[in-house]
């Protein structure tokens, strides 16, 4: 299963507009919309040349398009505040879009461009919410110990605490847990768990100049959260993707766009999440696999397979790095560069893997 993200974020922002831009699929912007995006790998490029496979899978990232009501006050229909919820509750990380693109043809809710109190009026609404819900929590806790039931004792403490630090006004991930405490709370979707990731939409001149409103500020409010930040034009991005293949290096140069958002929002997502890729290479298939860091190779097996890792043998590894500077496989065999590991080898983001299993 693919690691899934949600897009947050005021209304009129780009959040569809980013949503088409990642997914390709063009939508009314109406409901709530899923889709999934490749992540670029360059590796998997190369190891495509090399192998000439019958085919070539890079990861996916899930994207889900949550229109943009705030999230408790101001919206609409009490069923779409349900729906709406449930969807931004289901995803593993949440990328708030913050317009900073200049458009008199496009209202802002709060009538100018500032991504500082955007960024903060979209962070109180996640804390209230998880408020509304710790206490939603506590009250039914409450309830059943008058009835006389105790054997809940480790979630009463840990929700008191929860409520506490969002009464400060503080999201849930910069509170300390124990092990058990966490344990506790896990079918409980608290949104200020969740890794979010802030994508400021530029407009042309913004993203060649570099400059825009508060750009400083906005990145020292990322810093002060802990939280991954990329910056992305994506209008211009959504109309390079139209010209031909062989114009679009050129229109990205001239636009000063030097990596696409989908690799930042890519990167930003596995650097909040702690994940990495191992890579599998053979004439049927390169491949990329998604797995936390510190995955163990016999676990990294089961992500192919569960046969392979109830099977596992050993793991032929090489780095990424390694296999290219021999350029084929059978050179990098000749300089006996493989390593044969053990089920417990932790496995490195790059290494290319090859498992040996019995079943
Ligand atoms: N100039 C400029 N306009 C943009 C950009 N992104 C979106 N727009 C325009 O802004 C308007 C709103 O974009 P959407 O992507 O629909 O906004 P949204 O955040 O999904 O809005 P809701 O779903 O209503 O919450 C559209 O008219 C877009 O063409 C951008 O990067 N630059
Ligand atoms: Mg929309």
């Amino acid at each position: 299963m693919a690691v899934s993200c949600g897009i947050i974020g005021l209304p009129a922002v780009g959040k569809t507009e980013l949503f088409s831009l990642l997914t390709g699929k063009t939508t009314s912007g109406t409901e709530i919309e899923t889709g999934s995006a490749r992540i670029p790998d360059q590796r998997l490029d190369s190891l495509e040349e090399i192998y000439q496979p019958k085919k070539t899978t890079y990861a996916l990232v899930d994207i889900v398009d949550i229109p943009g009501q705030r999230l408790t006050t101001g919206s609409e229909a009490a069923k779409n505040e349900r729906e709406f919820l449930d969807a931004v509750q289901r995803v593993d990380a949440l990328v708030h879009v913050v317009r900073s693109f200049a458009n008199e043809a496009v209202w802002h809710v709060d009538g100018s461009i500032d991504p500082v109190r955007d960024l903060d009026a979209i962070n109180t609404d996640l804390i209230l919410f998880d408020l509304q819900l710790s206490e939603t929590r506590l009250e039914r806790i409450e309830a059943a110990r008058k009835k006389g039931v105790k054997d809940n004792d480790v979630e009463y403490e840990v929700m008191k605490k929860c409520r506490g630090i969002l009464e400060e006004e503080k999201p849930l991930s910069t509170g300390e847990f124990s092990e058990q405490e966490l344990k506790s709370l896990q079918n409980i979707q608290f949104l200020t768990f969740k890794p979010l990731i802030i994508a400021v939409n530029l407009d042309d001149e913004q993203m060649t100049s570099g400059k825009y409103p508060k750009r400083e500020e906005t990145y020292k409010w990322a810093q002060e959260h802990g939280t991954q930040i990329f910056e992305i034009n994506v209008k211009m991005e959504k109309e390079i993707n139209e010209l031909d293949p062989s114009e679009q290096e050129l229109f990205l140069e001239e636009m000063g766009i030097k990596e696409r958002g989908v690799a930042k929002l890519a990167r930003a997502v596995y650097a909040s999440m702690g994940l990495i890729s191992f890579l599998t290479a053979g004439k049927d298939e390169v491949r990329a696999w998604t797995i936390k860091q510190g995955t163990c190779a016999k676990e990294a097996a089961g992500k192919i397979h569960s046969d392979i890792e109830r099977g596992f043998i050993r793991a032929e590894v090489i780095a990424y790095d390694k296999f290219i500077e021999c350029g084929s496989e059978k050179i990098a065999k000749e300089k006996g560069l493989y390593r044969l590991e053990g089920k417990d080898y932790i496995v490195k983001d790059g290494d290319i893997i090859n498992f040996r299993f019995n079943v």
